[in-house]
């Protein structure tokens, strides 16, 4: 049985300048793909590229060297359009460890692992774009596994980032096609071939929440992905509807036990102004809790209803019809009142 591990778009080096204190959990994330490489006993690493998020430094590029050494097996690297292959690239100005193979041809070439049955396609980026480098591609030979690493867009035909679809898949007559690419992990299966891509390794803001982390991959007939999470910060954009308590309404939402995750929580609903500085008081226990107010005042609907004004009629001819009414009617009944009471206060009108 093969079994391999799969990562992507660690992208090293992400500037960080609202979460400078995310830089160190982000160069975390090489050595504890190598932990989990040894732990897991895989026989090779597909890293599909994206490895550095722009402008690298010596730390980062020495920190990935190390754990890559580390996990002293065959690391296959695919640059894609954040580490391309073009000037000042750290993949072909400096020395990687003998264990590497960066895959610098901006064509698909191959690779041969004569004592693993295993054969590994791939190519890198030499710029921001890529076309679709498996276009007409097929596997060939007689090597146990077939698998190939690419940074690629599996999401829509005319991406710019190498475009891959479900054809191009199942004529590849791959056993395992490792992408990067897409932030958020994903697969699907064509042919024979299952096309896989982990996410990002590290969730770095509002755009990449939930749990992130790796692939491993087992070839033993159709491959098999299972996903690891990695150790790290992880970010959470929750709503709540707040109704009385914004306590309740909050404890709804959080885990019981703060932690040091990075919250985003929308309150809404119709009720009071909830006190915000009394409320991150409250869970104070949680390092990063961003509190957004989308609530809006109650609207007292029936306040003038009956009043001997042409709005105390309109009011009081709508209150009389809903008494009436079915609950669907009711429904539009209330809604119009709504509407129409929050358009004589001035007030933005809200539609369901
Ligand atoms: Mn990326």
């Amino acid at each position: 049985m093969m079994k391999l591990l799969h990562a992507a778009d660690l992208h090293l080096d992400t500037p960080f300048s609202d979460t400078p204190e995310l830089k160190q959990a982000l160069l975390s994330v090489p050595g504890q793909l190598a932990r989990l490489c040894r732990a897991e006993g895989c026989q090779a690493v597909l890293l599909s590229g994206d490895l550095f998020d722009g402008p690298w430094s010596r730390e980062s590029v020495q920190t990935l060297k190390d754990a890559m050494e580390d996990m002293a097996v065959p690391v296959f690297v695919s640059p894609g359009n954040h580490d391309h292959l073009g000037a000042g690239s750290p993949y072909t100005g400096t020395r990687w460890p003998g264990n590497v193979h960066i895959f610098e041809s901006p064509t698909v070439t191959a690779v041969e692992v004569e004592r693993l049955g295993l054969k590994v396609y791939g190519a890198g980026y030499h710029g921001i774009d890529c076309p679709p480098l498996l276009e007409g591609f097929r596997a060939e030979g007689d090597a146990l596994y077939h698998v190939a690493v690419l940074h690629g867009d599996p999401g829509q035909v005319g991406s710019p980032y190498c475009p891959v679809t479900a054809v191009q898949v199942r004529e590849s007559a791959l056993d395992y096609l490792a992408l990067g690419h897409i932030h958020k992990g994903g697969h699907f299966r064509a042919g024979q071939t299952l096309c896989a891509w982990p996410g990002c390794a590290m969730g770095r803001g509002w755009d990449e929440t939930g749990e992130k982390g790796a692939l491993i991959v087992t070839l033993d007939g159709p491959a098999q992905i299972r996903t690891v999470t990695l150790e790290g910060p992880r970010f959470h954009a929750l709503r709540t509807v707040v109704e009385g308590d914004p306590v309740a309404a909050l404890e709804r939402v959080l885990p019981p036990v703060p932690n040091g995750d990075y919250y985003r929580i929308e309150l809404t609903g119709e009720t009071e102004r909830p006190d915000l500085v009394a409320l991150r008081q409250v869970f104070r226990g949680f390092a990063h809790l961003e509190l957004v107010d989308r609530t809006t005042v109650p609207v007292d609907l029936w306040g003038s209803a009956g009043e001997d004004t042409l709005e105390g009629t309109y009011f009081q001819i709508l209150r009389s019809a809903m008494e009436h009414a079915g609950t669907e009617e009711r429904k539009t009944l209330e809604l119009a009142a709504r509407i129409s009471r929050q358009i004589l206060e001035g007030r933005e009108v809200e539609l369901p």
